[in-house]
């Protein structure tokens, strides 16, 4: 048994003992953020997977590229990617009407991406390089004011950031030989003849010693992240953070986790566009962007296309029953809006969290994470209730089989549906009539008047 450390220290046998705080296991339900240089073009052909669209940069230079053929439609061959950086202007910005939003909607914390795959940072770099928006246009620190708004006005709502480790086409990473696409930085370039030069780096003599690992301290540091959410992993120096961020979170008063993509160490999985499709006991989060196949803002999707309140929630239910957490994903402007069918669909989940959250934050799983008929029933646990939720409406009755298993639920127990209170008469308290047969079969009936 290892106890309970006073003093992390850069070993992996000791680390691996840290786990998700309490507040992040209830809180259930976050929002991730994809904002950043790639929501200028915002732009990836409809209807193909998610990474290709926060991944403008990375696209290859040739004909048979739809975002190629867009980028010369729409742009022509002499705009590179870092000439968006102009444009990527933030001008319409309130970070308190995001937190807001986040909070109607029922989130409990958030993740923004503080540096993607591209290298432009939302926080201030410092003298590990001068590309980011502090030091290039518009001249901001995104991720402070955010921060800072966050600790001011909504204090309920938890801090993360998300980390490239990887800059795919920073020279000094390539020196580590790490994933580099083929033509390295030729890829930069849409024009294929060139090599883009990669604005606001500085002369620095080792990737990892001198830009990841002191931007990763100043975001555990300065920026008092809460999770520390890195991405694709690869070199790294991530054992050395883990303690620094440990022990400073315990000298500050902050509880804090990491997720699976630093490279060690990890408190919980970050499964991608994907659940699991049974109860998990190590703790994990699912992520994935309101646009079917997209993180960042694609100017090519369908409003129609984002999840709606309903999927949000029947997601986020069928993720907590299976005892993981659900961080969904909005792609801001590049004025700095959540554009409204985005906004209007995170609100419309928030509504039946207002009334039913009972049933999902600080839950517990089932042993059953889910049930017939047809999967479409989750059953989560409090202390003092056994919650069952319902993707399909009740036609008159509903039927729960837990498979075998013994429901907890026995004579004299009452049932109420968790239902918005339309008429405020509080009729959605009364008890509703059920039976339970000799295979354990719940029966409950449903008054057609009460089902929302
Ligand atoms: C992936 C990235 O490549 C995607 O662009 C996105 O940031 C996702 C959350 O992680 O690995």
């Amino acid at each position: 048994i290892i106890p309970l450390q006073e003093n992390w220290t850069p070993d992996p046998n000791v680390l691996t003992t840290h786990e998700t705080p309490t507040w992040w296991n209830q809180a259930k339900y976050g929002i991730f953020i994809h904002w950043g240089i790639y929501s200028v073009p915002a732009w990836g052909p409809p209807q193909e997977y998610a990474e290709w669209y926060d991944w403008y940069l990375h696209n290859p230079p040739n004909s048979s590229n739809p975002t190629w053929e867009h980028h010369l439609n729409t742009y022509g061959p002499d705009v590179v990617y870092d000439d968006f950086i102009a444009n990527f202007t933030a001008s319409k910005w309130d970070p308190s009407a995001w937190l807001d939003l986040f909070d109607e909607a029922g989130a409990k914390y958030f993740v923004i991406v503080t540096k993607h795959h591209d290298g432009y940072g939302m926080f201030d770099t410092g003298n590990t390089t001068h590309r980011s928006s502090v030091y290039l246009p518009p001249k901001r620190d995104f991720v402070k004011e955010l921060m800072d708004t966050a600790k001011a006005e909504k204090p309920n709502l938890h801090r993360g950031t998300y980390f490239s480790m990887p800059e795919w086409f920073n020279p000094d990473f390539a020196k580590y030989g790490f994933g580099q696409w083929p033509g390295g930085l030729a890829h930069n370039a849409f024009n294929a003849s060139e090599v883009e030069p990669y604005t606001g780096i500085l002369n620095i003599s080792d990737f990892i010693e001198d830009l990841q690992y002191p931007q990763m301290l100043s975001l555990a540091l300065d920026y008092e992240t809460e999770i520390m959410w890195c991405d694709i992993g690869g070199p790294n120096k991530t054992l050395d953070f883990a303690a620094q961020f440990y022990n400073n979170a315990m000298q500050t008063g902050r509880q804090v986790t990491m997720n699976d993509r630093c490279g060690a160490v990890p408190d919980f999985d970050t499964p991608e566009y994907a659940t699991f499709g049974s109860l998990q006991t190590r703790r994990w989060e699912t992520n994935e962007g309101m646009d079917p196949f997209s993180y960042g803002l694609n100017t090519a999707t369908n409003a129609s296309e984002y999840k709606n309140g309903t999927t949000i929630i029947q997601t986020l239910v069928d993720v907590v029953s299976k005892n993981g957490n659900y961080l969904l994903d909005v792609g801001p402007t590049a004025e700095g809006e959540i554009i409204a069918p985005m906004a209007n669909n995170l609100l419309d989940a928030g509504k039946w969290l207002k009334y039913a959250g009972d049933c999902v934050y600080a839950t517990d799983y089932w042993y059953q994470a889910s049930q017939s008929p047809s999967g479409s029933v989750r059953f989560l646990t409090t202390p003092t209730t056994f919650c069952i939720v319902a993707f399909n409406q009740p036609n008159g009755t509903l039927v729960v089989d837990a498979g075998g298993a013994v429901l907890p639920v026995s004579k004299g127990d009452t049932i109420v549906l968790l239902g918005p209170d339309t008429n405020s008469t509080s009729t959605t308290q009364e008890g509703l009539e059920w039976s339970m047969d000799s295979t354990g079969v719940l029966t409950i009936t449903v008054p057609e008047e009460q089902v929302a």
